[in-house]
Protein backbone atom coordinates (compact mmCIF):
# COMPACT_ATOMS: atom_id res chain seq x y z
CA UNK A 1 0.00 0.00 0.00
CA UNK A 2 1.75 3.68 -0.75
CA UNK A 3 2.24 5.92 1.90
CA UNK A 4 -0.24 8.04 0.42
CA UNK A 5 -3.02 6.42 0.96
CA UNK A 6 -2.39 6.42 5.02
CA UNK A 7 -4.51 10.09 4.78
CA UNK A 8 -7.75 8.21 4.09
CA UNK A 9 -7.07 5.69 6.70
CA UNK A 10 -6.81 8.32 9.09
CA UNK A 11 -9.85 9.63 8.59
CA UNK A 12 -12.09 6.34 9.26
CA UNK A 13 -10.26 6.97 12.60
CA UNK A 14 -11.91 9.56 13.79
CA UNK A 15 -15.47 7.93 13.67
CA UNK A 16 -14.63 5.62 16.21
CA UNK A 17 -14.69 5.37 19.98
CA UNK A 18 -11.71 4.45 21.18
CA UNK A 19 -10.63 4.07 24.84
CA UNK A 20 -7.01 4.10 25.24
CA UNK A 21 -4.15 5.96 23.17
CA UNK A 22 -0.75 4.30 22.50
CA UNK A 23 2.14 6.22 21.44
CA UNK A 24 5.02 4.70 19.07
CA UNK A 25 8.16 6.42 18.72
CA UNK A 26 9.87 6.61 15.37
CA UNK A 27 12.65 3.75 17.12
CA UNK A 28 10.01 1.75 18.17
CA UNK A 29 8.92 -0.24 14.93
CA UNK A 30 8.84 -3.64 16.68
CA UNK A 31 5.79 -5.60 15.46
CA UNK A 32 7.03 -8.25 17.58
CA UNK A 33 5.93 -6.48 20.31
CA UNK A 34 2.50 -7.28 22.55
CA UNK A 35 0.68 -4.03 21.94
CA UNK A 36 0.50 -5.60 18.44
CA UNK A 37 -0.37 -9.36 19.56
CA UNK A 38 -4.21 -8.93 18.58
CA UNK A 39 -5.87 -5.90 17.00
CA UNK A 40 -8.22 -4.45 19.39
CA UNK A 41 -10.50 -1.88 18.28
CA UNK A 42 -10.89 0.44 21.40
CA UNK A 43 -6.50 1.42 20.98
CA UNK A 44 -5.86 4.10 19.04
CA UNK A 45 -2.25 3.49 17.97
CA UNK A 46 -0.27 7.08 17.21
CA UNK A 47 2.47 8.28 15.17
CA UNK A 48 4.14 11.50 14.79
CA UNK A 49 6.34 13.23 12.91
CA UNK A 50 7.47 16.04 14.71
CA UNK A 51 9.98 19.11 13.51
CA UNK A 52 11.08 18.92 17.35
CA UNK A 53 12.76 15.58 16.22
CA UNK A 54 14.42 16.56 13.05
CA UNK A 55 15.88 19.95 14.82
CA UNK A 56 17.62 18.72 18.33
CA UNK A 57 20.30 18.00 15.78
CA UNK A 58 21.13 18.75 12.25
CA UNK A 59 20.60 15.17 10.68
CA UNK A 60 21.65 13.64 7.47
CA UNK A 61 19.41 13.55 5.01
CA UNK A 62 19.08 9.73 4.61
CA UNK A 63 18.88 9.77 8.66
CA UNK A 64 15.13 11.68 8.27
CA UNK A 65 13.64 9.97 5.24
CA UNK A 66 15.06 6.85 6.42
CA UNK A 67 13.14 6.92 9.69
CA UNK A 68 10.01 8.81 8.63
CA UNK A 69 9.51 6.06 5.54
CA UNK A 70 10.17 3.25 8.20
CA UNK A 71 7.92 4.76 10.20
CA UNK A 72 5.21 5.51 7.35
CA UNK A 73 5.65 1.92 5.97
CA UNK A 74 5.10 0.52 9.69
CA UNK A 75 1.98 2.42 9.99
CA UNK A 76 0.41 1.14 6.90
CA UNK A 77 1.84 -2.63 8.49
CA UNK A 78 -0.44 -2.11 11.46
CA UNK A 79 -3.45 -0.75 9.74
CA UNK A 80 -2.94 -4.06 7.58
CA UNK A 81 -3.40 -6.00 9.95
CA UNK A 82 -6.04 -4.37 11.29
CA UNK A 83 -4.90 -2.43 14.29
CA UNK A 84 -6.21 1.57 13.97
CA UNK A 85 -3.62 3.83 13.59
CA UNK A 86 -3.17 7.99 13.73
CA UNK A 87 -0.48 9.16 11.71
CA UNK A 88 0.34 12.93 11.87
CA UNK A 89 2.75 13.48 8.88
CA UNK A 90 5.05 16.08 9.11
CA UNK A 91 3.02 18.51 6.91
CA UNK A 92 -0.45 17.24 8.58
CA UNK A 93 -2.19 21.00 8.96
CA UNK A 94 -3.08 19.97 12.36
CA UNK A 95 0.53 19.36 13.27
CA UNK A 96 1.88 21.12 16.24
CA UNK A 97 5.31 19.41 16.11
CA UNK A 98 5.07 18.45 19.51
CA UNK A 99 4.37 15.16 21.20
CA UNK A 100 2.34 16.24 23.89
CA UNK A 101 0.19 19.12 21.97
CA UNK A 102 -0.52 16.43 18.96
CA UNK A 103 -1.58 14.10 21.71
CA UNK A 104 -3.59 16.83 23.33
CA UNK A 105 -5.64 17.24 19.85
CA UNK A 106 -5.88 13.60 19.51
CA UNK A 107 -7.20 13.54 23.03
CA UNK A 108 -10.00 16.61 22.04
CA UNK A 109 -11.24 14.79 19.15
CA UNK A 110 -11.82 11.79 20.69
CA UNK A 111 -12.75 11.92 24.06
CA UNK A 112 -13.49 8.69 25.04
CA UNK A 113 -10.11 8.04 25.44
CA UNK A 114 -9.26 7.35 28.71
CA UNK A 115 -5.83 6.24 29.18
CA UNK A 116 -2.26 6.67 27.21
CA UNK A 117 0.26 4.20 27.20
CA UNK A 118 3.73 4.88 25.80
CA UNK A 119 6.97 2.53 25.54
CA UNK A 120 10.22 3.61 27.14
CA UNK A 121 11.75 6.01 25.18
CA UNK A 122 15.65 5.15 24.61
CA UNK A 123 16.87 8.62 24.96
CA UNK A 124 17.37 10.26 28.22
CA UNK A 125 16.08 13.56 26.23
CA UNK A 126 12.37 12.25 25.55
CA UNK A 127 12.49 9.69 28.86
CA UNK A 128 12.62 12.98 30.49
CA UNK A 129 10.58 14.86 28.34
CA UNK A 130 7.54 12.09 28.60
CA UNK A 131 8.10 12.54 32.62
CA UNK A 132 8.15 15.87 32.92
CA UNK A 133 4.75 16.04 30.28
CA UNK A 134 2.50 13.05 30.16
CA UNK A 135 1.07 14.14 33.58
CA UNK A 136 0.03 17.82 32.68
CA UNK A 137 -2.21 15.66 30.24
CA UNK A 138 -4.36 14.65 33.28
CA UNK A 139 -5.45 11.05 32.09
CA UNK A 140 -3.76 8.36 33.98
CA UNK A 141 -0.80 7.02 32.01
CA UNK A 142 1.27 3.73 31.50
CA UNK A 143 5.36 3.20 30.82
CA UNK A 144 6.03 -0.49 29.17
CA UNK A 145 9.16 -2.04 27.96
CA UNK A 146 10.25 -1.77 24.68
CA UNK A 147 10.42 -5.55 24.77
CA UNK A 148 13.73 -4.58 22.77
CA UNK A 149 16.58 -5.22 24.46
CA UNK A 150 18.35 -7.99 26.62
CA UNK A 151 19.13 -6.33 29.57
CA UNK A 152 17.06 -3.78 31.61
CA UNK A 153 18.32 -0.47 31.99
CA UNK A 154 20.32 -0.74 35.31
CA UNK A 155 21.79 -4.48 34.51
CA UNK A 156 25.32 -2.76 34.00
CA UNK A 157 25.42 -0.38 36.51
CA UNK A 158 23.93 -3.15 39.02
CA UNK A 159 26.25 -5.62 37.81
CA UNK A 160 29.71 -3.00 38.46
CA UNK A 161 28.22 -1.35 41.49
CA UNK A 162 31.04 0.49 43.30
CA UNK A 163 33.19 -0.38 40.39
CA UNK A 164 35.11 3.02 39.37
CA UNK A 165 35.65 1.36 35.41
CA UNK A 166 32.97 -0.83 33.54
CA UNK A 167 35.35 -3.76 31.39
CA UNK A 168 32.90 -4.85 28.99
CA UNK A 169 34.22 -8.10 29.14
CA UNK A 170 33.19 -8.93 32.41
CA UNK A 171 29.40 -7.94 30.94
CA UNK A 172 30.02 -10.19 27.91
CA UNK A 173 30.58 -13.40 29.98
CA UNK A 174 27.61 -12.45 32.24
CA UNK A 175 25.42 -12.02 29.19
CA UNK A 176 26.89 -15.24 26.79
CA UNK A 177 26.13 -17.14 30.46
CA UNK A 178 22.57 -15.12 30.99
CA UNK A 179 21.64 -16.23 27.09
CA UNK A 180 23.15 -19.13 26.51
CA UNK A 181 24.83 -17.83 23.35
CA UNK A 182 27.68 -20.20 21.64
CA UNK A 183 28.09 -21.72 25.00
CA UNK A 184 29.22 -25.85 25.63
CA UNK A 185 27.28 -26.26 28.78
CA UNK A 186 28.65 -23.91 31.19
CA UNK A 187 31.87 -23.25 29.25
CA UNK A 188 32.47 -20.76 25.93
CA UNK A 189 32.24 -22.66 22.82
CA UNK A 190 35.85 -23.23 21.35
CA UNK A 191 36.86 -22.79 25.11
CA UNK A 192 37.04 -18.81 25.06
CA UNK A 193 35.17 -16.20 25.37
CA UNK A 194 36.73 -13.84 23.29
CA UNK A 195 38.58 -14.16 19.73
CA UNK A 196 39.76 -10.47 19.22
CA UNK A 197 43.13 -11.32 18.18
CA UNK A 198 41.37 -12.95 15.06
CA UNK A 199 39.55 -10.27 14.44
CA UNK A 200 42.42 -8.03 13.40
CA UNK A 201 43.54 -9.46 9.70
CA UNK A 202 44.86 -6.51 7.10
CA UNK A 203 42.35 -7.34 4.11
CA UNK A 204 44.85 -9.04 1.08
CA UNK A 205 43.85 -7.25 -2.35
CA UNK A 206 42.75 -10.07 -4.25
CA UNK A 207 40.03 -10.49 -1.14
CA UNK A 208 36.48 -9.06 -2.79
CA UNK A 209 33.77 -8.08 -0.36
CA UNK A 210 30.39 -9.31 -2.20
CA UNK A 211 28.13 -6.04 -3.13
CA UNK A 212 26.24 -4.57 -0.30
CA UNK A 213 22.69 -5.54 -0.33
CA UNK A 214 20.73 -2.53 -1.35
CA UNK A 215 16.97 -1.77 -1.68
CA UNK A 216 15.81 0.96 -3.79
CA UNK A 217 13.24 2.52 -2.61
CA UNK A 218 11.58 6.27 -4.61
CA UNK A 219 11.35 8.65 -1.35
CA UNK A 220 11.53 11.58 -3.67
CA UNK A 221 7.72 12.55 -3.08
CA UNK A 222 8.74 12.24 0.90
CA UNK A 223 12.35 14.59 0.52
CA UNK A 224 9.82 17.19 -1.89
CA UNK A 225 7.42 17.50 1.65
CA UNK A 226 10.71 17.66 3.66
CA UNK A 227 11.87 20.42 1.59
CA UNK A 228 8.15 22.29 1.66
CA UNK A 229 8.10 22.06 5.28
CA UNK A 230 11.51 23.55 5.66
CA UNK A 231 13.35 20.80 6.97
CA UNK A 232 16.68 21.54 7.83
CA UNK A 233 19.40 18.53 6.52
CA UNK A 234 22.64 18.00 5.28
CA UNK A 235 23.91 14.90 3.43
CA UNK A 236 23.26 13.44 -0.02
CA UNK A 237 19.67 11.99 0.25
CA UNK A 238 19.62 9.43 -2.55
CA UNK A 239 15.73 9.31 -2.62
CA UNK A 240 15.23 8.34 -5.64
CA UNK A 241 16.43 4.93 -5.05
CA UNK A 242 16.80 4.72 -1.44
CA UNK A 243 18.65 1.80 -0.38
CA UNK A 244 18.37 1.25 3.46
CA UNK A 245 15.70 -1.16 4.54
CA UNK A 246 12.43 0.59 5.63
CA UNK A 247 10.40 -2.45 6.59
CA UNK A 248 10.97 -6.16 8.74
CA UNK A 249 10.87 -7.64 5.63
CA UNK A 250 13.55 -6.47 3.76
CA UNK A 251 15.57 -6.15 7.12
CA UNK A 252 15.08 -9.92 7.50
CA UNK A 253 16.49 -10.16 4.12
CA UNK A 254 19.72 -8.01 4.90
CA UNK A 255 19.97 -10.44 8.04
CA UNK A 256 20.07 -13.67 5.59
CA UNK A 257 22.06 -11.99 3.59
CA UNK A 258 24.74 -10.99 5.83
CA UNK A 259 24.61 -14.09 7.27
CA UNK A 260 24.93 -16.13 4.11
CA UNK A 261 27.81 -14.13 2.12
CA UNK A 262 29.43 -11.59 4.79
CA UNK A 263 29.56 -13.64 8.22
CA UNK A 264 32.26 -16.41 6.93
CA UNK A 265 34.75 -13.61 6.91
CA UNK A 266 33.22 -11.06 8.99
CA UNK A 267 35.32 -11.55 11.96
CA UNK A 268 38.85 -11.50 9.77
CA UNK A 269 38.14 -8.49 8.28
CA UNK A 270 36.24 -6.49 11.14
CA UNK A 271 39.23 -3.53 11.59
CA UNK A 272 40.03 -3.73 7.95
CA UNK A 273 39.75 -0.43 5.89
CA UNK A 274 40.09 -0.14 1.90
CA UNK A 275 39.32 3.19 -0.27
CA UNK A 276 35.42 3.21 -1.86
CA UNK A 277 35.45 -0.16 -0.12
CA UNK A 278 32.18 1.23 2.14
CA UNK A 279 30.81 -1.63 4.14
CA UNK A 280 33.07 -4.70 3.45
CA UNK A 281 32.28 -8.03 5.21
CA UNK A 282 29.82 -5.61 7.76
CA UNK A 283 26.11 -6.57 8.07
CA UNK A 284 24.63 -2.67 8.06
CA UNK A 285 21.81 -3.73 10.26
CA UNK A 286 22.15 -1.08 12.77
CA UNK A 287 19.66 0.84 11.68
CA UNK A 288 17.16 -2.08 11.61
CA UNK A 289 18.42 -2.96 14.80
CA UNK A 290 18.46 0.56 16.16
CA UNK A 291 14.56 1.21 14.88
CA UNK A 292 13.71 -2.33 16.42
CA UNK A 293 12.75 -3.59 13.06
CA UNK A 294 14.93 -6.55 14.44
CA UNK A 295 15.68 -7.76 17.63
CA UNK A 296 19.16 -8.19 18.69
CA UNK A 297 18.26 -11.94 19.83
CA UNK A 298 16.96 -13.12 15.84
CA UNK A 299 19.99 -11.26 14.53
CA UNK A 300 22.56 -13.37 17.37
CA UNK A 301 20.25 -16.59 16.88
CA UNK A 302 20.65 -16.68 13.23
CA UNK A 303 24.33 -16.01 13.12
CA UNK A 304 24.91 -18.78 15.86
CA UNK A 305 22.30 -20.89 13.74
CA UNK A 306 24.32 -20.02 10.67
CA UNK A 307 27.42 -20.81 11.95
CA UNK A 308 26.09 -24.51 13.97
CA UNK A 309 25.24 -25.72 10.42
CA UNK A 310 28.12 -24.42 8.59
CA UNK A 311 31.17 -25.24 10.79
CA UNK A 312 33.35 -26.62 8.25
CA UNK A 313 32.88 -23.16 6.16
CA UNK A 314 32.81 -20.79 8.53
CA UNK A 315 35.22 -20.72 11.60
CA UNK A 316 34.20 -20.10 15.17
CA UNK A 317 35.84 -16.31 15.53
CA UNK A 318 33.97 -14.72 12.73
CA UNK A 319 30.73 -15.81 14.20
CA UNK A 320 31.71 -15.15 17.79
CA UNK A 321 33.43 -11.44 16.84
CA UNK A 322 29.91 -10.43 15.33
CA UNK A 323 27.56 -11.57 18.25
CA UNK A 324 30.11 -9.74 20.51
CA UNK A 325 29.18 -6.59 18.92
CA UNK A 326 25.39 -7.05 19.50
CA UNK A 327 25.29 -9.04 22.79
CA UNK A 328 28.31 -7.44 23.83
CA UNK A 329 28.54 -3.59 22.80
CA UNK A 330 25.50 -2.90 22.13
CA UNK A 331 23.98 -3.35 25.50
CA UNK A 332 26.72 -2.85 27.47
CA UNK A 333 26.81 0.99 25.87
CA UNK A 334 23.29 1.39 26.45
CA UNK A 335 23.77 0.34 30.42
CA UNK A 336 26.63 2.99 30.38
CA UNK A 337 24.15 5.32 29.25
CA UNK A 338 21.77 4.79 31.67
CA UNK A 339 24.24 4.36 34.85
CA UNK A 340 25.78 7.78 33.70
CA UNK A 341 23.52 10.39 32.10
CA UNK A 342 22.41 13.28 32.32
CA UNK A 343 26.35 13.91 33.64
CA UNK A 344 27.27 11.95 30.63
CA UNK A 345 26.82 14.20 27.78
CA UNK A 346 29.05 17.08 29.93
CA UNK A 347 31.74 15.11 30.44
CA UNK A 348 35.46 16.51 29.18
CA UNK A 349 37.86 14.62 30.99
CA UNK A 350 40.52 15.88 28.79
CA UNK A 351 39.36 19.56 28.91
CA UNK A 352 39.29 19.60 25.20
CA UNK A 353 37.80 22.51 23.54
CA UNK A 354 38.89 22.62 19.26
CA UNK A 355 36.65 22.66 16.80
CA UNK A 356 35.74 20.37 14.36
CA UNK A 357 37.25 21.35 11.01
CA UNK A 358 34.61 22.27 8.57
CA UNK A 359 35.74 19.74 5.88
CA UNK A 360 34.15 17.07 8.51
CA UNK A 361 30.75 18.66 6.73
CA UNK A 362 32.23 18.40 2.86
CA UNK A 363 35.16 15.75 3.04
CA UNK A 364 37.29 18.06 1.34
CA UNK A 365 40.52 17.60 2.73
CA UNK A 366 43.63 15.97 1.33
CA UNK A 367 44.26 13.28 3.82
CA UNK A 368 43.15 10.35 2.01
CA UNK A 369 42.16 8.25 4.78
CA UNK A 370 39.72 11.14 6.50
CA UNK A 371 38.46 12.31 2.94
CA UNK A 372 36.94 8.81 2.21
CA UNK A 373 35.92 8.28 5.66
CA UNK A 374 33.64 11.96 5.67
CA UNK A 375 33.20 11.61 1.60
CA UNK A 376 31.67 8.00 2.23
CA UNK A 377 29.62 9.38 5.50
CA UNK A 378 28.02 12.45 3.50
CA UNK A 379 26.89 9.54 0.45
CA UNK A 380 26.30 6.75 2.62
CA UNK A 381 25.20 8.21 5.97
CA UNK A 382 27.60 5.07 7.05
CA UNK A 383 30.90 4.49 7.59
CA UNK A 384 32.02 1.06 9.60
CA UNK A 385 33.43 0.61 13.09
CA UNK A 386 36.72 1.09 12.73
CA UNK A 387 36.25 4.14 10.42
CA UNK A 388 34.42 5.84 12.95
CA UNK A 389 36.58 4.88 15.41
CA UNK A 390 40.18 5.06 13.83
CA UNK A 391 39.79 7.85 11.54
CA UNK A 392 37.26 10.38 12.36
CA UNK A 393 37.34 9.54 15.92
CA UNK A 394 41.19 9.71 16.53
CA UNK A 395 41.63 12.70 14.31
CA UNK A 396 39.06 14.50 16.64
CA UNK A 397 40.84 13.39 19.43
CA UNK A 398 44.59 14.00 18.62
CA UNK A 399 43.09 17.83 17.56
CA UNK A 400 41.57 18.41 20.79
CA UNK A 401 38.37 18.62 19.57
CA UNK A 402 35.44 20.03 21.89
CA UNK A 403 34.00 16.40 22.88
CA UNK A 404 30.35 18.24 22.30
CA UNK A 405 31.33 18.77 18.59
CA UNK A 406 32.51 15.50 18.04
CA UNK A 407 29.22 14.30 19.72
CA UNK A 408 27.02 16.43 17.88
CA UNK A 409 28.54 15.59 14.36
CA UNK A 410 28.28 11.77 15.02
CA UNK A 411 24.57 11.98 16.05
CA UNK A 412 23.74 14.24 13.25
CA UNK A 413 25.53 11.63 10.00
CA UNK A 414 24.66 8.38 10.86
CA UNK A 415 21.67 6.50 9.59
CA UNK A 416 22.13 4.60 12.81
CA UNK A 417 22.55 6.96 15.46
CA UNK A 418 20.43 7.26 18.33
CA UNK A 419 21.48 9.08 21.55
CA UNK A 420 21.62 5.97 23.81
CA UNK A 421 24.30 4.10 21.40
CA UNK A 422 25.85 7.12 19.58
CA UNK A 423 27.10 8.94 23.16
CA UNK A 424 29.19 6.15 24.70
CA UNK A 425 30.61 4.75 21.15
CA UNK A 426 31.62 9.14 20.80
CA UNK A 427 32.18 10.66 24.04
CA UNK A 428 33.43 7.60 26.25
CA UNK A 429 35.05 4.97 23.62
CA UNK A 430 36.47 7.38 21.01
CA UNK A 431 37.07 10.90 22.74
CA UNK A 432 37.96 9.25 26.25
CA UNK A 433 35.56 12.04 27.67
CA UNK A 434 34.30 10.41 30.67
CA UNK A 435 38.19 9.49 31.88
CA UNK A 436 38.25 5.82 31.47
CA UNK A 437 35.22 4.36 32.29
CA UNK A 438 34.63 2.62 29.06
CA UNK A 439 37.89 2.59 27.45
CA UNK A 440 41.10 1.84 29.66
CA UNK A 441 43.16 4.17 27.61
CA UNK A 442 42.50 6.85 24.48
CA UNK A 443 41.81 4.88 21.39
CA UNK A 444 44.51 6.99 19.87
CA UNK A 445 47.04 6.21 16.59
CA UNK A 446 49.63 7.42 14.28
CA UNK A 447 49.57 7.23 10.65
CA UNK A 448 51.16 3.83 11.71
CA UNK A 449 48.35 1.68 12.64
CA UNK A 450 46.32 3.34 9.51
CA UNK A 451 48.89 2.32 7.14
CA UNK A 452 48.43 -1.05 8.56
CA UNK A 453 45.29 -1.63 8.57
CA UNK A 454 44.20 0.07 5.20
CA UNK A 455 45.10 0.82 1.78
CA UNK A 456 44.59 4.08 2.47
CA UNK A 457 48.02 5.72 3.00
CA UNK A 458 48.98 4.71 -0.36
CA UNK A 459 46.75 7.23 -2.49
CA UNK A 460 47.85 9.90 0.33
CA UNK A 461 49.63 13.25 -0.47
CA UNK A 462 51.37 12.82 3.17
CA UNK A 463 53.50 10.45 3.69
CA UNK A 464 52.94 8.07 6.87
CA UNK A 465 56.37 7.20 8.04
CA UNK A 466 57.43 11.07 8.13
CA UNK A 467 56.58 13.11 11.75
CA UNK A 468 57.71 16.64 10.75
CA UNK A 469 58.01 18.51 7.37
CA UNK A 470 55.59 19.26 4.48
CA UNK A 471 54.99 16.38 3.59
CA UNK A 472 54.59 14.41 6.71
CA UNK A 473 51.17 13.27 7.64
CA UNK A 474 48.93 15.15 10.43
CA UNK A 475 48.31 12.20 12.26
CA UNK A 476 52.00 11.65 13.82
CA UNK A 477 52.93 14.71 14.76
CA UNK A 478 49.14 15.18 16.25
CA UNK A 479 49.80 11.82 18.11
CA UNK A 480 53.15 12.66 19.84
CA UNK A 481 52.06 16.26 20.68
CA UNK A 482 48.60 14.73 22.46
CA UNK A 483 50.71 12.84 24.38
CA UNK A 484 52.98 15.40 25.42
CA UNK A 485 49.97 17.86 26.26
CA UNK A 486 48.43 15.40 28.35
CA UNK A 487 50.71 14.26 30.70
CA UNK A 488 49.50 15.41 33.80
CA UNK A 489 46.35 13.07 32.83
CA UNK A 490 47.73 10.17 30.72
CA UNK A 491 51.01 9.53 31.94
CA UNK A 492 50.47 7.41 34.75
CA UNK A 493 47.73 5.03 32.96
CA UNK A 494 49.71 1.79 32.49
CA UNK A 495 48.17 1.00 29.52
CA UNK A 496 49.96 3.49 27.90
CA UNK A 497 53.44 3.20 29.18
CA UNK A 498 54.98 2.15 26.24
CA UNK A 499 53.79 5.86 24.37
CA UNK A 500 55.67 7.50 27.00
CA UNK A 501 58.81 5.33 27.11
CA UNK A 502 58.92 6.27 23.48
CA UNK A 503 58.45 9.91 24.23
CA UNK A 504 61.33 9.47 26.97
CA UNK A 505 63.80 8.30 24.44
CA UNK A 506 63.45 11.24 22.03
CA UNK A 507 65.76 14.04 22.17
CA UNK A 508 64.61 17.36 23.47
CA UNK A 509 65.18 18.91 19.56
CA UNK A 510 63.02 16.13 18.33
CA UNK A 511 60.21 16.98 20.40
CA UNK A 512 60.35 20.79 19.63
CA UNK A 513 59.89 19.62 15.86
CA UNK A 514 56.77 17.77 16.68
CA UNK A 515 55.96 20.07 18.74
CA UNK A 516 56.50 22.72 16.31
CA UNK A 517 54.75 20.15 13.15
CA UNK A 518 51.21 19.60 15.46
CA UNK A 519 50.97 23.44 16.07
CA UNK A 520 51.42 24.28 12.27
CA UNK A 521 48.79 21.67 11.36
CA UNK A 522 46.55 23.28 14.13
CA UNK A 523 47.28 26.56 12.35
CA UNK A 524 46.68 25.05 8.76
CA UNK A 525 43.67 22.82 9.59
CA UNK A 526 41.29 24.07 7.12
CA UNK A 527 43.99 23.69 4.37
CA UNK A 528 45.41 20.27 4.98
P1 LIG B 1 28.59 -4.49 12.20
O1 LIG B 1 30.04 -4.25 12.18
O2 LIG B 1 28.03 -5.41 11.19
O3 LIG B 1 28.20 -4.98 13.66
C1 LIG B 1 26.95 -5.64 13.92
C2 LIG B 1 26.12 -4.86 14.92
O4 LIG B 1 26.78 -4.81 16.16
C3 LIG B 1 25.84 -3.41 14.55
O5 LIG B 1 24.74 -3.30 13.66
C4 LIG B 1 25.53 -2.81 15.91
O6 LIG B 1 24.18 -3.00 16.26
C5 LIG B 1 26.39 -3.63 16.86
N1 LIG B 1 27.61 -2.90 17.22
C6 LIG B 1 28.84 -3.02 16.68
N2 LIG B 1 29.71 -2.23 17.35
C7 LIG B 1 29.00 -1.60 18.29
C8 LIG B 1 29.34 -0.65 19.30
N3 LIG B 1 30.58 -0.20 19.46
N4 LIG B 1 28.34 -0.18 20.06
C9 LIG B 1 27.08 -0.60 19.91
N5 LIG B 1 26.71 -1.51 19.00
C10 LIG B 1 27.67 -2.00 18.21
N6 LIG B 1 26.41 2.39 16.51
C11 LIG B 1 25.11 2.69 16.37
O7 LIG B 1 24.29 1.79 16.23
N7 LIG B 1 24.69 3.99 16.40
C12 LIG B 1 25.57 5.01 16.56
O8 LIG B 1 25.17 6.17 16.58
C13 LIG B 1 26.95 4.73 16.68
N8 LIG B 1 27.87 5.72 16.82
C14 LIG B 1 29.19 5.40 16.91
C15 LIG B 1 30.12 6.44 17.09
C16 LIG B 1 31.46 6.15 17.21
C17 LIG B 1 32.45 7.27 17.43
C18 LIG B 1 31.89 4.82 17.16
C19 LIG B 1 33.33 4.49 17.31
C20 LIG B 1 30.99 3.79 17.00
C21 LIG B 1 29.63 4.06 16.89
N9 LIG B 1 28.67 3.03 16.75
C22 LIG B 1 27.34 3.36 16.64
C23 LIG B 1 29.06 1.61 16.81
C24 LIG B 1 29.37 0.95 15.45
O9 LIG B 1 30.33 1.70 14.78
C25 LIG B 1 28.12 0.78 14.60
O10 LIG B 1 27.14 0.07 15.33
C26 LIG B 1 28.41 -0.02 13.33
O11 LIG B 1 29.41 0.61 12.59
C27 LIG B 1 27.15 -0.16 12.50
O12 LIG B 1 27.43 -0.80 11.31
P2 LIG B 1 27.04 -2.33 11.03
O13 LIG B 1 25.59 -2.52 11.30
O14 LIG B 1 27.53 -2.65 9.67
O15 LIG B 1 27.86 -3.06 12.14
C1 LIG C 1 15.32 10.29 14.40
C2 LIG C 1 13.89 10.71 14.41
C3 LIG C 1 13.44 11.76 13.61
C4 LIG C 1 14.34 12.46 12.67
N1 LIG C 1 12.16 12.16 13.64
C5 LIG C 1 11.28 11.54 14.44
C6 LIG C 1 9.92 11.95 14.50
O1 LIG C 1 9.52 12.91 13.87
N2 LIG C 1 9.07 11.28 15.28
C7 LIG C 1 9.49 10.25 16.06
O2 LIG C 1 8.66 9.65 16.77
N3 LIG C 1 10.77 9.84 16.04
C8 LIG C 1 11.68 10.46 15.25
N4 LIG C 1 12.99 10.07 15.23
C9 LIG C 1 13.40 9.02 16.14
C10 LIG C 1 13.45 9.62 17.53
O3 LIG C 1 14.50 10.55 17.62
C11 LIG C 1 13.54 8.51 18.54
O4 LIG C 1 12.27 8.00 18.67
C12 LIG C 1 14.07 8.98 19.86
O5 LIG C 1 15.40 9.25 19.69
C13 LIG C 1 13.82 8.05 21.03
O6 LIG C 1 14.88 7.17 21.27
FE1 LIG D 1 45.70 9.15 6.54
FE2 LIG D 1 48.23 9.91 7.07
FE3 LIG D 1 47.77 7.67 5.73
FE4 LIG D 1 47.30 10.04 4.58
S1 LIG D 1 49.27 9.23 5.24
S2 LIG D 1 45.97 8.24 4.53
S3 LIG D 1 46.55 11.21 6.33
S4 LIG D 1 47.19 8.09 7.83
Amino acid sequence: MPIKSLATHLKAVFMSDFKELRLILGDQLNRQHSWFATPNSSVLFCMMEVRSETAYVLHHKQKILGFFAAMRAFAEELLSLGHQVRYVAISDEKNTHDFIQNIALILKENTDIQSIRIQEPDEYRLNDYFHQQLPTLAIPFQIDSSEHFLTHRMEVAELFSGKKSFLMERFYQHMRKKWNVLMDADQPMGGKWNFDASNRKKLPKEVQAPPALLFQHDLTALEQELENQGIPSFGNGHAQSFYWPINRQESLQLLNYFCEWLLPHFGDYQDAMRPNDWSLFHSRLSFALNTKMLHPLEVIQKAEDTWRKQQSAIALHQVEGFIRQILGWREYVRGIYWAKMPEYASMNALELHGRLPSWYWTGKTQMACLRDSIAQSLDKAYAHHIQRLMVTGNFALLLGVHPDAVDAWYLGIYIDAIEWVEMPNTRGMSQFADGGIMATKPYVSSANYLQKMSSYCATCVYDPKLRYGPKACPFNSLYWDFFLQQQDKLRSNPRIGMAYRNLDKMSDAEKESIIQQAAWVREHIEEI
